[in-house]
This record gives structure tokens, sequence and C-alpha cells, in this order.
């Protein structure tokens, strides 16, 4: 998920108009958000976010983080909408839905499952309608930049800030009535805008139904996750992929639902309100023996949009390699072939988790005569984790401008 900024035409700032004027403006606003296909758009205060920052030194600090970098890499920028655009006075922060019903059968068994949020390129479309209220601002007079999943701010307090939803025990930001398949952004503007008048109340109460679920224990206490334990980071991380959650991985291969399929708020939206199906060219599932055997070009090509490590491809082969290990069929000729091309790449990583998936699929045959030791499901911990390794970066990865995308 490459993190991109807009920034809308620069024209010199200007002096608060009358509130009227500025109350009209926020109502424009929030109508062309609308228009442009933002299922919420809500309006925040830029000061910088405090609690937030405090939440993210010292989860660096009791080492929850990770080696994530992002939003962790420099807390005090990325609490700071000021730092994003000088003299920042408002945001105005929009939610996307992606929320879909269960997608058909899983096409066979060698077939990994992607999170909904990246059956396709929706952070696109999100800044495509930000830019919207970016040009609706620049009309105006008045500067903004668009943010979205970006290092440079943390999307979920703004938007708790402007009054969207609530933060629930799995971290997420879960609106009133419709729940948390949304995905956020802002525009950071200087323009001096009514900000929400109060804060969406939880709508947790006593259930924990999230965090009984997720897979590896990563929810540590009501809203906060160890990503070292997260599944969704583990699959981003770089590095091999830490044997103790191998199994728990299931069929995933890049991001994970579980704390959000089993949230009471997101199925009574779904009982009230069915959602649509995935739409032509949404990809619920991977072929996991392609994904093996694509080249680097191919991969990137396929999966681009999504966050991998230094972009480098080995890591979503490493991905599929667990994810067959897991939910393949040993004796598939397909997936043998697989195999066989992943213990005889040459790569340590690679071969070390195909070893894993042949032994967990009963091939430790497939490794007789090769080089490499054979490791299987009782590897242990020998490879390590993807902690102390080098440190991703979801850098911004270029500076667009608005309209120009
Ligand atoms: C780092 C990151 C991750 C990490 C860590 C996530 C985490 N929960 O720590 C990893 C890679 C694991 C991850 C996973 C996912 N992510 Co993510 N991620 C981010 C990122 C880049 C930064 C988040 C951040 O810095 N948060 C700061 C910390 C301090 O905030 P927090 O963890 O939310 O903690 C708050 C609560 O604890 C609350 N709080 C404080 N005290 C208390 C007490 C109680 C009782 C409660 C309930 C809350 C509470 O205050 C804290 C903030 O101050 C943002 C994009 C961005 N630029 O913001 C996306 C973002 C948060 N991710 C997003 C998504 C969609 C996901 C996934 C669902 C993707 C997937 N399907 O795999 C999973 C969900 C995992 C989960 N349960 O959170 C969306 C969330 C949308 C939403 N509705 O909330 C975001 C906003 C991206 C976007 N622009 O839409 N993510
Ligand atoms: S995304 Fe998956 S692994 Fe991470 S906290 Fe949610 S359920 Fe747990
Ligand atoms: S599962 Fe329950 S506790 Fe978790 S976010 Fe949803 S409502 Fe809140």
């Amino acid at each position: 998920m490459p993190a991109r900024v807009a920034i809308a035409d620069r024209r010199p700032s200007r002096s608060p108009g009358p509130s009227d004027a500025v109350e009209e403006l926020a109502g424009k606003l929030i109508s062309t958000g609308r228009q442009a296909g933002l299922d919420a758009v809500g309006i925040a205060s830029a000061d910088v976010f405090a609690s937030t920052r405090a939440d993210l030194h010292h989860r660096k600090a009791e080492g929850l983080s990770g080696t994530m970098a992002f939003t962790y890499r420099n807390p005090d920028r990325s609490t700071d909408p000021g730092r994003v655009l000088s003299g920042a006075r408002s945001l105005v922060v929009g939610a996307l839905s992606y929320r879909r019903s269960e997608p058909g059968p899983v096409p066979s068994q060698a077939t990994g499952r992607v999170a909904r949020y990246s059956w396709d390129d929706y952070y696109a479309r999100l800044r495509e309608m930000l830019a919207c209220i970016a040009g609706e601002l620049s009309e105006a007079g008045w500067m903004s930049v668009v943010v979205v999943d970006d290092n440079a701010l943390v999307d979920r307090e703004a938007a708790y800030r402007a009054g969207i939803g609530w933060y629930g025990k799995n971290s997420l930001l879960l609106i009133p009535r419709r729940g948390s398949w949304f995905l956020l952004g802002s525009v950071v503007t200087d323009a001096p805008l009514p900000s929400a008048r109060g804060r969406v109340e939880d709508g947790c109460g006593t259930c924990t139904r999230c965090i009984d679920s997720c897979p590896t224990g990563a929810i540590v206490r009501p809203g906060t996750v160890d990503a070292r334990r997260c599944l969704a980071w583990l699959l981003e991380a770089p590095g091999d992929f830490p044997v103790a959650f191998r199994d728990a991985l299931g069929d995933r291969v890049y991001g994970c639902d579980e704390c959000q399929l089993h949230c009471p708020p997101n199925r009574s939206a779904d009982r009230r309100d069915p959602p649509p199906p995935p739409a032509a060219g949404e990809e619920p599932w991977a072929d996991l023996v392609s994904m093996v055997r694509s080249s680097d070009e191919e991969l990137l090509a396929r999966y681009g949009r999504w966050y991998i490590a230094g972009r480098d491809p080995r890591y979503i082969r490493r991905n599929a390699l667990v994810a067959l290990g897991n939910v393949a069929v040993g004796d598939d000729p397909q997936v043998e072939g697989a195999l066989r091309a992943a213990l005889a790449s040459g790569d340590a990583m690679l071969e070390l988790h195909a070893s894993w998936a042949a032994g967990k699929l009963g091939r430790l045959d497939l490794l007789r005569g090769g080089s490499i030791a054979a490791g299987g499901p009782c590897e242990g911990g020998a490879h390590g984790t993807a902690e102390g390794r080098g440190t991703p970066g979801r850098e911004m990865t270029g500076r667009v401008r608005s309209g120009s995308r």
C-alpha cells in the first residue's frame, strides 16, 4: 500500500472569512465528499493528537510495534497535522466502505485468501474522492494536502476526532450502525472549518469477540494490538515468517479479517443491509502455485498494490509457501512442482519455508537428495522471527499533485 500525498493548488493562504461563510464551505465540502462516493465525512481541528502521540511512544517502548516503521517511525510527526501542511487548521476526514459478502467457494485447495481491504485498490479510490474535497478547498482559496494510509498522519485518530466512529477493542474504528469495513483518509487544510461537536461513544460494551477470535492472541488488551503476533503484520514483515504462527496463518496470504468477521456491529449491519458480492475484477483469492512459480516481474505486476517489504517479491512466495503447507494436498502434481521449484531455488528463505510446507504435507521425500536440511513442522524457532531485521518503510513514494492521478 504505497502512501501518496496529493497537494491541491497552493495559492496564497488568506485570512479566515466570516463564520457563516466557513460553515457554508464545511457543508459544501461534506456534500462534495458524499457525492464523490465517501460513506462518511467529518471535520476535526488540526490540533496535535497528544494522546495518540503518547500511545505510539509507549507501544514502541513496550516493543508492541515490532519492526514496523510507518507512523511509528516518527510519532511526533505522524500526530501533528501541522507537519503535513504548515498552518493547518482543520482536517476533513473521509471513510470509504469496502464491505462485501463472502466470496464464492474456494476455487481449489491450493488457494490463498486475501483480506477484504485488498480485493481491489480501494485506497486509490479513496484518494480520488478526497481529492474532490481538496479541489473544492482550492477553488475557495485554501491550501490542502490529501493523506491516506500515510506515514505522515494517524488516520483513525483523525476520524475519531471528526466524530466518525469509536475505537473498537480490536483497535479498528467503527461507524455506528455500519461497522468497521471502512478505509480512512484526510484532507489537511488551512481553512478554519467548524469541527465535529462531539465524539462517538463506545459501542463495544461488554463484547470481547474480536479478542477471543484472534488466531494468535494479538489483541493484548482492549484497543491494543501486538504487531509481533498480528498475522496482518507478519505477512508484511521482512524476514522469515515466525514458525510459531505458521499454522495459525491458515490460507491467508495478505491481511487478516478475523477480528472484524466476528464483530457483532459488522454482522448486524450485514443483516440490516446485505453487502454487495465481490465486483468484477475484485480478487478475494490468490493461486498459491502460481504465486510460488511466477517471476518477480509477474508478481509485482499482479500484487504491486500490496505493501511488500522492500518491494521484494520473495515475500509473496514466502507467504504462499506457508499457506500451501497449511491447505494444499501433498500429492497434487502442481503443488509438488511448486515445492520442488522453491526447494531448488537457491534462496535460503524460500527453501526453508518450502521444506516446512513439504513436511506439513507429508512430502519430506521431496527434500531427500537435495541440499536442504529437513525442516518440517517441528523446525523450531531457529530461523527467528521478523523482529530484529531490516526496518521496512511504508515510506511516502511520491508527492502527487491533486487531479494528476
Ligand atoms: C500500523 C498499521 C497497522 C499495523 C498495526 C495495527 C494496530 N492495530 O496496531 C498492522 C500492519 C498490524 C495493521 C493491520 C491492519 N490494518 Co492497519 N494501519 C496501520 C497504520 C499505518 C498506522 C496505525 C497507527 O499508527 N495507529 C496508532 C496507534 C497508537 O493507534 P491504534 O492502534 O489505533 O490505538 C488506538 C486505540 O488503542 C485507542 N485507545 C486508547 N486507549 C484505549 C482503550 C480502549 C478500551 C480502546 C477500545 C481503545 C483505546 O487509542 C489509540 C490511538 O491513540 C494505519 C494507517 C495510518 N496512517 O494511520 C493503518 C490502518 C489503521 N489499518 C487499517 C486496516 C484496514 C487494517 C487491517 C484491517 C487490514 C487487514 N485486513 O489485514 C488490519 C487490522 C488489524 C487490527 N486489529 O488493527 C485501516 C483501519 C480502518 C478502520 N476502520 O479502523 C487504517 C486506518 C488504514 C486506512 N487508511 O484505512 N495496520
Ligand atoms: S488482524 Fe488477525 S491477527 Fe491481527 S489482531 Fe485481527 S484477528 Fe488478530
Ligand atoms: S468484536 Fe465486540 S469488542 Fe470487538 S470491536 Fe466488535 S463490538 Fe467491539
